[in-house]
C-alpha cells in the first residue's frame, strides 16, 4: 500500500502541471516604465512555456452558446472541469465611448471578468475592431486604401483618433486589482494585418503606414497616457514565410509577443490538410522569429467553427503545436447570438467533440487556469 502511495504521489509530481515558476526578470517588455506586475507577467510567460502550452478562448466569461451572462458559467469550464488559463477580450466600440462592444459586452463586465481572471491567476488578452474613423463603419469596412494615412501625424483624423486612442487607454488604466495595482494585459492590435479585410489591412495601406500606425499607438499609449500595464501582441494572418511575416512588423522595440491566426476554412479533408500545413508553417515561422528576437511566440487566434470534426483537440491541434514552444493557443469565441448558432469554437457540455477537449486538457503539457495559478 505505501508503495502504491509512493508510487502515485511520484507520478503526481512528475506529470503535475503545477510547476511553480521562478520570480526572475529576466525579459524586459517595450515598455520601460511598464509596471512590475507587467514585467512579472512577460517573465512569466517565458517561464511557463518552457513547461506547456496555455489554452485560451475569447470572451469565455462573458456569454456562451445559446447563453448570456451567467455568473461564473464558461463553456470551457462545463465541458472539462476549469476555466481557460488565458481569456480574450474584444475592445471594439471603446474607441468610440460605447457601454458595450460590438459583441454586446458591457466594458464594466469585460473589466470585472478580467479582474476575476486576474485573481485566479489567468491571463487576459485584447483584441481591437475599432471602427473605421472615415466612414464611421465597422473594422471591416475596407473599401478605401486611405483611412490609416489620415489618421497618422498630419493626417486630417489624427486629432479624432487619439481621442479614441484616449478611451482606449481609460479602459486599460481601469483595469485595478483589490489592491488598486493595474492589471498587466496583452494588447494584440491591428491583427490579421496580411489579409485584406479590415481598414489597416496589407491592401489598405502601405508596409511603412501599417508601422507608423503601429508605432503611434504605442507611442501615444505609453508616453503620452502613461498606460504601463501593457504587453505588445503582433499577429498577422498566416503567412507564407519569414519575411512576408515581417513585411508589415513595427521592430523588435514595438513587440512582446509574435503570433499568428489561422483557422480550418471547411470541413473537408482537403480543408483540414491545408489547416495542418500553414499551422505548422506558421508555428515554424513564429517560433523561429522569437528564438532569435527573444520575444514569446503564441497562435493569436484559431479553431473550426462548430467542431464538424469530434477530434480536432487530440488530433489536429495537439500534435501540431507539440512540436513547438509557444506560450497559449486561443480559440475563437462561443457566440450567444441566436441568429449565429454554429458560430462556435469550443465544445459545449453534450457537444460530440466536449470529450475530445477534456482530454485534451488533461494532458500534462496542456494547460488550464488550475495548472498556472
Ligand atoms: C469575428 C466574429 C464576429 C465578431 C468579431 C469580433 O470573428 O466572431 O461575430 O463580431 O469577430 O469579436
Amino acid at each position: 500500500m505505501r508503495h502504491l502511495l509512493l508510487f502515485t504521489l511520484l507520478v503526481t509530481m512528475l506529470f503535475s502541471c503545477k510547476q511553480k515558476e521562478e520570480a526572475t526578470n529576466k525579459f524586459l517588455p517595450v515598455d520601460k516604465n511598464a509596471t512590475k506586475e507587467t514585467v512579472g507577467l512577460y517573465n512569466r510567460l517565458f517561464q511557463l512555456m518552457d513547461k506547456g502550452i496555455m489554452v485560451g478562448h475569447q470572451d469565455d466569461l462573458a456569454y456562451g452558446h445559446s447563453w448570456y451572462k451567467e455568473d461564473g458559467r464558461s463553456d470551457v469550464k462545463d465541458a472539462t472541469g476549469d476555466y481557460p488559463a488565458v481569456i480574450g477580450w474584444e475592445l471594439g466600440h471603446v474607441e468610440i465611448g460605447a457601454e458595450f462592444n460590438l459583441d454586446s459586452v458591457y466594458f464594466q463586465d469585460m473589466k470585472r471578468y478580467i479582474r476575476e481572471t486576474y485573481d485566479r491567476g489567468g491571463i487576459t488578452t485584447a483584441s481591437w475592431h475599432g471602427d473605421n474613423i472615415v466612414t464611421g463603419n465597422t473594422a471591416w469596412d475596407c473599401a478605401q486604401d486611405s483611412v490609416v494615412r489620415t489618421i497618422l501625424p498630419n493626417g486630417v483624423n489624427h486629432e479624432k483618433y487619439l481621442v479614441w486612442l484616449d478611451r482606449v487607454a481609460g479602459f486599460f488604466l481601469d483595469l485595478k486589482d483589490k489592491d488598486g495595482n493595474l492589471i498587466p494585459v496583452v494588447f494584440r492590435m491591428y491583427h490579421e494585418h496580411t489579409g485584406a479585410w479590415f481598414w489597416w489591412g496589407s491592401k489598405q495601406c502601405t508596409p511603412a503606414e501599417y508601422k507608423q500606425l503601429w508605432k503611434m499607438t504605442v507611442e501615444y499609449l505609453r508616453d503620452k497616457k502613461n498606460v504601463h500595464n501593457l504587453l505588445y501582441a503582433y499577429s498577422p494572418s498566416e503567412t507564407e514565410n519569414e519575411a512576408a511575416y515581417l513585411e508589415r512588423y513595427p521592430g523588435d522595440e514595438y513587440v512582446d509577443i509574435v503570433g499568428y491566426d489561422s483557422y480550418v476554412n471547411g470541413k473537408s479533408a482537403e480543408d483540414i490538410q491545408r489547416y495542418k500545413e500553414a499551422m505548422d508553417r506558421n508555428l515554424k515561422i513564429v517560433t523561429d522569429y522569437a528564438a532569435k528576437a527573444n520575444k514569446i511566440p503564441v497562435i493569436g487566434e484559431t479553431g473550426m467553427e462548430s467542431l464538424p470534426d469530434s477530434t480536432y483537440f487530440t488530433g489536429i491541434v495537439y500534435p501540431l503545436i507539440t512540436q513547438y514552444k509557444i506560450a497559449w493557443v486561443l480559440f475563437w469565441r462561443n457566440a450567444w447570438e441566436a441568429d449565429k448558432p454554429n458560430h462556435y469554437y469550443m465544445p459545449f457540455e453534450g457537444h460530440s467533440a466536449a470529450n475530445d477537449l477534456k482530454e485534451f486538457t488533461e494532458r500534462p503539457q496542456i494547460f488550464m487556469n488550475e495548472c498556472i495559478k
